[in-house]
């Protein structure tokens, strides 16, 4: 089977976004190949953070991946920190990554703004990390949301690099795997739903929380009253109903909304319902998981050991190119 490699970081319930431009693909490309989903922790120390609820973030995200119908049986889950070869394989790619190359990207840019008081060194190589996280497992495939092309795309220019640099061609140039949602925008209809921001439906809300946060989500401005009509092409929330709605949905949304018969609390309601629907059945899994901890670590650790022998293999291959081969 065909390899690939994603991950999350533990910096916080997971969001409507990250489920459909990621976990969902992962759900169904883990019957069709070799999946490596970590918990990013070392990225998400990058951006300052509380200490104290780390490791219960690290739990809860394995949860929730395994509550979204990733099989343990079938992929590999773990902790990114306890493979120590990821660590080790950045810093070798860093001293073939072209700073310029670095200073291109829009994450970091859009990172330093809201971290300005923070931007470190960590925050700055974050790409050559993810490109040692994705490399370090010669994953052919990443699949992600639409804000990680960027990061993709450097770390083909990095295996290329590395490849030229040792005259090799022992790593591969991975390829990113985008679903439809690939990039969800948030509540407010201004940017990419985000953890940091809040814009976003988390996968532990119920029905009524749902609904409350969709009363507020941004529409078509122009329609002011129920009588007015509005444009489903600039409304975000029809947006929303491409990839949460039945194309009849999608129909009575869109023609009611030109000729003024629907409100948009009524299609909003019917967003509700479709989007309860996934996170419903999350939600409740997540609940029986969080009454056995132990049997998370236990899936973790194993990962871990799986991951590790996998990675060291390459890094075998890695320090004899570099001639640390004594
Ligand atoms: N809005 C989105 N639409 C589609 N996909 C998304 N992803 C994130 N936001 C959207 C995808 O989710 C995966 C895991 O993301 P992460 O944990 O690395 O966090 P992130 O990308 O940094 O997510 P946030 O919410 O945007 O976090 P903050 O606010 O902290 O920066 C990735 O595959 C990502 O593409």
């Amino acid at each position: 089977m065909k390899r690939l490699f994603s991950g999350a970081q533990p910096t916080g319930t997971l969001h409507l976004g990250n489920y459909i431009g990621a976990i969902k693909n992962w759900v169904e490309l883990q019957n069709k190949y070799d999946c490596i989903f970590s918990i990013v922790d070392l990225h998400a120390i990058t951006i300052e953070y509380n200490q104290k609820s780390m490791r219960e973030k690290i739990l809860d995200l394995a949860k929730t991946y395994i509550a979204c119908g990733i099989e343990p049986d079938k992929a590999k889950l773990f902790i990114q920190s306890q493979v120590k070869q990821h660590t080790e394989l950045m810093w070798i790619l860093s001293t073939v990554t072209p700073l310029g190359e670095l200073n291109r990207m829009t994450q970091f840019k859009d990172k330093a703004k809201q971290h300005s008081h923070n931007i470190n060194l960590g925050l700055y190589s974050y790409p050559v990390l993810q490109a040692a996280d994705i490399l370090v497992y010669k994953a052919e495939f990443v699949p992600v949301g639409e804000d990680q092309i960027q990061h993709i795309e450097i770390t083909r220019e990095i295996a290329r690099k590395f490849n030229f640099r040792f005259n090799t061609d022992y790593l591969p140039e991975p390829k990113e795997l985008l679903s439809k949602g690939a990039r969800l925008m948030g509540l407010d209809g201004d940017s990419k739903m985000s953890k940091s921001k809040n814009n976003f439906i988390g996968l532990d809300e119920d029905e009524k929380s749902i609904m409350n946060k969709l009363r507020g989500a941004k529409t078509d401005p122009a329609r002011i009253k129920r009588t007015d009509s509005g444009n489903p092409k600039i409304c975000n929330m029809f947006a929303w109903h491409k990839i949460f709605s039945s194309e009849e949905e999608q129909n009575k949304c869109s023609d009611g909304c030109k000729t003024a018969q629907i409100g948009c609390v009524d299609c909003k309601k019917i967003l509700c319902a479709n989007i309860n629907k996934i996170i419903e059945p999350i939600r409740l899994k997540k609940q029986e998981l969080d009454k056995d901890n132990d049997y998370i670590i236990d899936i973790l650790k194993n990962g871990a050991v799986k991951c590790s022998n996998i990675a060291e293999e390459t890094m075998i291959g890695v320090r004899d190119i570099l001639g640390f081969n004594i």
